[in-house]
């Protein structure tokens, strides 16, 4: 319905124009047309130069009305080192386009006032000058020259790549459709080798070389996971595709680099604003004073529910929109709080499966694991008083099934404890448990036959404190035996220190 009216209104404004026009044309010949026609520029040139002024007036203004719509100013600060940086480069280009631009609209309509037309005045011809053709070609060089030349000293400033000397977080970010993984180097603070010739997929989708040790302690953060990164420390994202052209995109950071695939490029930026910090930051402008989710007015409101954002600049297909991940920055102390809870993939999910190329041997980190654990357990056991503080359980010793042959595995353990009894020289009581399935008797013979392989085995390495070995079958169980679990844990190898 308004739509009709609109268009009627129209319709009726435009017969007045036609009306209005007639009139004039009358007038014009009642009064005489030469007169009138002076008349008329004498008022369009007057016109055009108020509408210059306001025109100008209405852009300085709205420009100011709305910077804080602009990157660099108000809400859209930059929240790193070098964002900074490039933001300037929009304002220097801002400030010459500008004075261009008023310039040559004070020129456009102060021209058309003064060489109206008149009647005694004639136009000067000249086909070419030289003078102006330099200047209009010198002035705009110099400051196009200066623009470009500003514009690659910020780049040489902000894509320089990490020296040795700089200490440096470097992550990997793996880009395919329609997903980014991410990749941390764990504690060595080193990304392990990736080769295209080791990608099996659904297994090792990376490509991971497990064999390297610095493969071994990388995390990686797959599907929906947040990023987490420290403030204030500089991070070197190595930027890798698996399928077709990516773009690692972190607005808010002013990073900007295409992920290609077969030629990994990188991004180095440091970012200085927590999340928490850019939220209290939005928390002063309006735009952000309103609910998160206008079906919920009393919910959170836009700034407390805001996130840094990763985002795939690239149209790479049909699900592009879906690579946006949540990216937080936190504090260093929050972040190696993160980063302790994060698994090391290869521990969670390759260690011991058919792709483990260490299936079935002791990694090094684990053997010293294992020799640290082992020691703290004895070292409590020394100072403990109650009558259960005293026994260590073996938790890697293992036998062949249903016999008391040892497993090749279990020597690092027993070498272990051969060490700690020689040099506190005490002496222990060896015992085997098993767990309550088959029949008592068997199960106490085998236990005290396990106990006594154990025994053995410390002899041999020259251990010559009081030692025995007892079997207790299935009558010292610690968990229920109903349940898997619950058996694998009574099945063990026990030490109980007898005197110290
Ligand atoms: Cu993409």
């Amino acid at each position: 319905m308004s739509g009709l009216i609109i268009f009627i209104i129209v319709i009726l404004i435009a017969v007045i124009l036609v009306q209005l026009g007639r009139v004039a044309d009358l007038a014009s010949k009642i009064r005489g047309e030469e007169k009138v026609a002076s008349q008329q520029n004498d008022r369009t040139a007057f016109w055009l130069v108020v509408f210059m002024v306001v025109f100008l007036i209405f852009c300085v203004v709205s420009a100011i009305y709305y910077k804080d719509m602009m990157l660099g100013y108000g809400p859209n600060l930059a929240a790193s080192e070098h964002g900074g940086k490039l933001d300037s480069l929009f304002n220097v280009t801002l400030f010459f386009t500008g004075i261009v631009f008023i310039l040559t609209h004070i020129l456009l309509f102060w021209y058309s006032y003064k060489y109206r037309y008149k009647k005694d005045r004639k136009a000067k011809f000249f086909a070419h000058s030289t003078n102006l053709e330099l200047i209009w070609t010198i002035i705009p060089s110099i400051v196009m020259t200066f623009l470009v030349v500003k514009g690659l000293m910020v780049w040489n400033e902000v894509m320089p790549d990490v020296t040795p000397q700089d200490e440096v977080l470097e992550i990997e970010a793996l880009g395919y459709q329609f997903a980014w993984d991410i990749r941390y180097p764990g504690n060595d603070g080193k990304l392990g080798t990736r080769e295209f010739s080791k990608i099996q997929p659904g297994l090792n989708d990376w490509g991971m070389d497990w064999e390297d040790e610095k493969s071994q302690d990388d995390i990686l953060l797959t599907g929906a996971d947040m990023i987490v990164l420290p403030v204030d420390t500089l991070v070197r994202v190595r930027i890798t595709s698996k399928d077709v052209l990516h773009n690692f995109y972190l607005p808010h950071f002013r990073v900007k680099m295409d992920a290609v695939p077969g030629l990994p490029t990188y991004f180095i930026f440091r970012p200085t604003t927590t999340t928490e910090d850019y939220r209290e930051r939005l928390r002063e402008y309006p735009d952000y004073q309103v609910p998160a989710d206008p079906e919920d007015p009393e919910g959170p409101q836009r700034w407390e529910t805001f996130e840094y954002e990763l985002a795939c600049a690239e149209l790479c297909g049909k699900g592009h929109y879906s690579m946006k991940r949540i990216l937080r920055i936190v504090s260093r102390e929050e972040y190696n709080e993160w980063l302790a809870g994060q698994k090391a993939t290869y521990f969670s999910s390759i260690r011991g499966t058919d792709i483990d190329p260490f299936k079935g041997q002791l990694l090094g980190s684990e053997i010293k694991n294992r020799k640290r654990e082992l020691n703290a357990a004895f070292t409590n056991a020394l100072k403990g008083d109650a009558e259960g503080d005293q026994i260590i359980r073996l938790d890697h010793v293992f036998f062949d099934s249903g016999s008391s042959t040892l497993k090749e595995m279990s020597k690092y353990e027993l070498d272990n404890l051969a060490g700690l009894i020689k040099t506190n020289n005490i002496s222990v009581e060896l015992s085997g448990h098993t767990d309550s399935s088959g029949d008592d008797d068997a199960n106490m013979k085998l236990s005290e036959a396990r106990a006594s392989t154990v025994l053995q085995y410390l002899l041999d390495k020259g251990v010559s404190s009081e030692m025995k070995a007892v079997g207790y079958g299935e009558t010292k169980p610690v968990e229920s035996n109903d349940t898997e679990e619950g058996r694998a844990a009574n099945r063990r190898t026990e030490l109980k220190i007898i005197s110290k």
